[in-house]
């Protein structure tokens, strides 16, 4: 007995002292988030870009990604916020590059979410929670895993303000780019797809557009005014282009480079997501996928015009039939010595 209530206490220790490890450490970032909020408030509020970057568990990516941003965007007021979603340590990484580099043009902020019910919804919350934040009037979204070249952000952000563009989408698809960093050749049969699906079923916004489900893009903030957003999965640019109120689009080649560092967090439930993510937006946005909607509405009225023919048809073929039928039996009684072919011949043909 003795020796198992104390194996007991010892087994709730050890549970008690990660637990309390982790609380402890979220406590730690959440503090030192709170500082960097409270200091955020001396630094200037105008931003020439905001750069929106999930994370979850990137340690390895963060140093490089964000020498990487700091090189290309040089000169630009610029804040990156990182939405972290990690268990390892990726926002003390994260933390260290914001003090090692954050300056009055370059500002890092960390945005960690708690495990648990802060995290629901995943990557497209994540995205959101960050264009929430950003001040900038252009936005820019990037991956951690530097599979998005961040050297090509500085080349949206020049043609964006020089042609004053809505959204600036980087494509794998068109000359120029390359999609070689997907792995293996289902992932790239899969994304391949998956696009040809969303332009099919949205042809009106996205007909013109190669690669409307990657996951670089920069778009001027003021589209996400009076638009709520309720994307699944990884697919935010498809959430965007059928959502928002977007006039011009500029499409920019670029190679999807392969991930050297951490680990994929794509799999098939994301394709499977992506699909009910479709389906959400064609069902929840009127003018998404017009055509194929006018299409079904002009074929149901066909069907409901040749069911409503149909009926009438019948309808009149036995009214008519009935009276007949009872005057031939009539007169076949009457004249039996006639001959059948002259009152066959009297039949009216329906
Ligand atoms: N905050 C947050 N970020 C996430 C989550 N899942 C993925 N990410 C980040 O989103 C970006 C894209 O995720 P990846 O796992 O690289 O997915 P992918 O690029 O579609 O797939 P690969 O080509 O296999 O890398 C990376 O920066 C991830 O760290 C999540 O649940 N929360
Ligand atoms: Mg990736």
């Amino acid at each position: 007995m003795a020796i198992e209530s104390g194996r007991h206490m010892l087994d709730s220790a050890d549970v008690a002292e990660p637990t309390q490890k982790l609380v402890a450490r979220e406590k730690s970032i959440q503090r030192r988030q709170r500082g960097g909020n409270q200091a955020q408030t001396i630094l200037p509020t105008t931003h020439d870009l905001s750069v929106v970057v999930p994370t979850r568990n990137e340690r390895d990516n963060i140093w490089p990604l964000a020498e990487s941003l700091h090189t290309a965007l040089r000169g630009l007021r610029v804040e990156i916020i990182f939405v972290d979603d990690s268990d390892d340590d990726t926002p003390e990484v994260i933390e260290d590059a914001a003090k090692a580099m954050s300056s009055s043009l370059f500002h890092i902020q960390l945005e960690h979410r708690l495990a648990g019910d802060a995290r629901a919804g995943g990557l497209a919350t994540a995205v959101v929670h960050g264009m929430n934040r950003a001040q900038a009037e252009y936005v820019a979204v990037i991956d951690a895993d530097l599979q998005h070249p961040p050297e090509q952000l500085r080349v949206f952000y020049d043609r964006a303000m020089t042609q004053n563009v809505d959204l600036v989408v980087a494509s794998r698809y068109m000359k120029g780019g390359s999609y070689q960093g997907l792995a293996g050749v289902g992932r790239r049969c899969i994304s391949v797809g998956l696009k040809w699906t969303a332009r099919f079923l949205f042809p009106e916004h996205l007909l013109r557009i190669s690669d409307p489900l990657g996951g670089f893009f920069l778009l001027r903030r003021s589209l996400l005014a009076d638009v709520s957003l309720r994307p699944i999965g990884y697919k935010i640019l498809l959430e965007l282009l059928i959502r928002c109120p977007w006039r011009q689009v500029l499409e920019v080649p670029y190679h999807f480079r392969a991930r050297t560092h951490g680990e994929s967090k794509a799999n098939m439930q994301q394709g499977i997501l992506a699909l009910l993510h479709m389906l959400r937006l064609w069902r929840e946005v009127p003018v998404a996928g017009r055509i194929w909607k006018i299409s079904l509405l002009l074929l149901l009225n066909m069907l409901i015009i040749l069911a409503l023919f149909n009926v009438s048809k019948s309808f009149y073929t036995h009214a008519h039939k009935l009276p007949y039928t009872r005057d031939r039996s009539l007169r076949l009684r009457k004249h039996s010595a006639e001959s059948l072919p002259d009152v066959e011949h009297a039949i009216p043909d329906f």
